[in-house]
């Protein structure tokens, strides 16, 4: 739909700034702090950096929240990385990095940055990994006693929770996040045991943070993407439809319904990768509500229908970490309408409106976006300058859907771009840059970890000032 004029950005929109504690802290082993998964991971693709010391925000979160609060952001979206408050998982409170958050949470606040935290982002403490991880049903009991430790600390401070960041990624994508076990035997089956116990987990923690703190508000936070069509063909359209539903709603309606999306249960009987169910936790998920749902968007994509000849399967810009398609169930491929950015992936601003209005008939929650951005390799000038337009022009076609989105009546209260500041890419090293700002490091010098501010951290700082209202004019 067209419209003569766009509905503005309500007054109070949480203009933000994304990251995550692993791709962006460092000092992986100071203060107490247990090695996760990500930390234990044996090895890393060739030429990219392993992430031990990334921007080492842990030591410089100062700087960074003040050069936030210079660009004006209103919500800084965060992770809290488990091993530092529960070292192997589920024993002994680690003091230290208790104090680590608190001090964190506090410059934010001093500076009016709305803190908006996700639990759990990639880094389960490699300690309940070797006892089975998210196959193993304690795991489950850990991240409701982890939940508890957080919202008690925090609770005061905190208004917005994410429990699981991209849980469908490490269901879909676990070996190019660095999540999934590698000596797992029969994976797939396995995963979707997993999927069930993390859903389990989440629903646990959105009734204790309801429980706990009767005035936060908390949410998923999957990647959600609607899935197109490659034609009208029928069978194509049947085909999006079953990856919508694997990769979109069974997410969701569990979130939100408590019950598993009939298609994805279908999927999983003809495969015979049914997840145990144990008695009551079909309760458990029912009686969960989320306040809001938060997801992350970076491109969109397209199906068409399984051809069954082994040749299903699609990698993604030539990537062989993110492939998908499925001997009939769906076939992956390219979409002829849209760019691609240097990293093969698809840009699609008005995917991102389709998918905010999907998202939003189907489960009628307010919505924030908790991720979206451009990776590239930036450079920085002789004159000290990082002259990304190619990522404004990504950021202000992506906003401009936003507010399409609003005026179709959808509820939207933020966005949260990745990245707040330059950070390790989950599989492909820190040359794949996303940041506001610039931290002067390469894969393997570490160099002086400068913080330059890019000409996107200005633009952005000027729409923020002017609430979004001289976008899409
Ligand atoms: C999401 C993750 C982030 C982040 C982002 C960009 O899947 O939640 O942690 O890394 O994708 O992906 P990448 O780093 O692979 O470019």
């Amino acid at each position: 739909m067209r419209y003569s004029t766009l509905v503005s950005f309500p007054k109070d929109f949480f203009w933000g700034g994304s990251t995550s504690a692993y791709q962006v802290e460092g000092a992986w082993n100071e203060d107490g702090k247990g090695p996760s998964v990500i930390d234990m991971r044996a090895s890393y693709p060739e030429g990219t950096t392993d992430f031990k010391v990334a921007s080492d925000h842990y030591h410089r979160y100062k700087e960074d929240v003040k050069m936030f609060a210079e660009m004006g952001l209103k919500a800084y979206r965060f992770s809290i990385a488990w091993t530092r408050i529960i070292p192997d998982g589920d024993g002994e409170i680690n003091q230290k990095g208790i104090e680590f958050y608190h001090s964190l949470i506090d410059e934010l606040r001093r500076y009016d940055i709305e803190p908006i935290v996700t639990m759990y982002h990639f880094d389960l403490p490699h300690a309940l990994q070797v006892k089975g991880g998210w196959s193993n049903r304690g795991t489950v009991d850990a991240f409701e006693r982890y939940a508890e430790v957080l919202f008690k600390e925090y609770g005061q401070k905190v208004n917005y929770w994410l429990t699981i960041n991209e849980q469908n990624m490490m269901i879909l994508h676990g070996s190019a996040l660095g999540t999934l076990d590698p000596n797992l035997e029969n994976p797939k089956k396995e995963l979707y045991q997993q999927n069930h116990h993390m859903l389990v987990a989440q629903a646990k923690a959105m009734t204790l943070c309801h429980q706990m703190l009767p005035e936060a508000k908390i949410g998923p936070a999957p990647n959600i993407a609607l899935i197109y069509p490659a034609s009208p063909k029928p069978e194509d359209v049947l085909a999006a439809a079953n990856y919508n539903a694997i990769r979109n709603w069974l997410y969701l309606d569990m979130a939100v319904f408590g019950r598993y999306n009939n298609l994805a249960w279908a999927y999983m009987k003809e495969k015979d990768i049914l997840p145990v169910i144990e008695e009551g936790d079909m309760d458990i998920l029912k009686s969960a509500k989320p306040d809001f749902i938060a997801f992350n968007y970076y491109t969109s994509q397209t199906v068409e229908a399984s051809k069954g000849d082994g040749n299903d399967e699609f990698a993604r810009g030539g990537d062989q970490h993110l492939k998908s398609g499925e001997d009939g169930v769906y076939k992956g491929g390219n979409n002829p309408f849209l760019s691609k950015n240097a990293f093969g992936w698809e840009i699609d601003p008005v995917g991102f409106r389709s998918t905010m209005r999907e998202i939003y008939d189907r489960y009628q929650l307010p919505l924030i976006i908790t991720e979206n951005g451009l990776g590239a390799f930036d450079k920085l000038e002789e004159d000290g300058s990082i002259q990304d337009d190619y990522r404004i022009d990504y950021l202000e076609k992506h906003i401009e859907q936003i507010k399409w989105a609003i005026t179709d009546g959808v509820e939207v209260f933020g966005y949260c771009p990745w990245s707040a500041i330059d950070l390790i890419s989950t599989h492909q090293g820190c040359s794949k840059r996303y940041g506001f700002i610039y931290v002067n490091r390469d894969e393997f010098d570490l160099k002086d970890l400068k913080r330059i501010r890019k000409k996107s951290s200005y633009w952005y700082e000027t729409l923020i000032q002017q609430n979004g209202d001289n976008i899409g004019k």
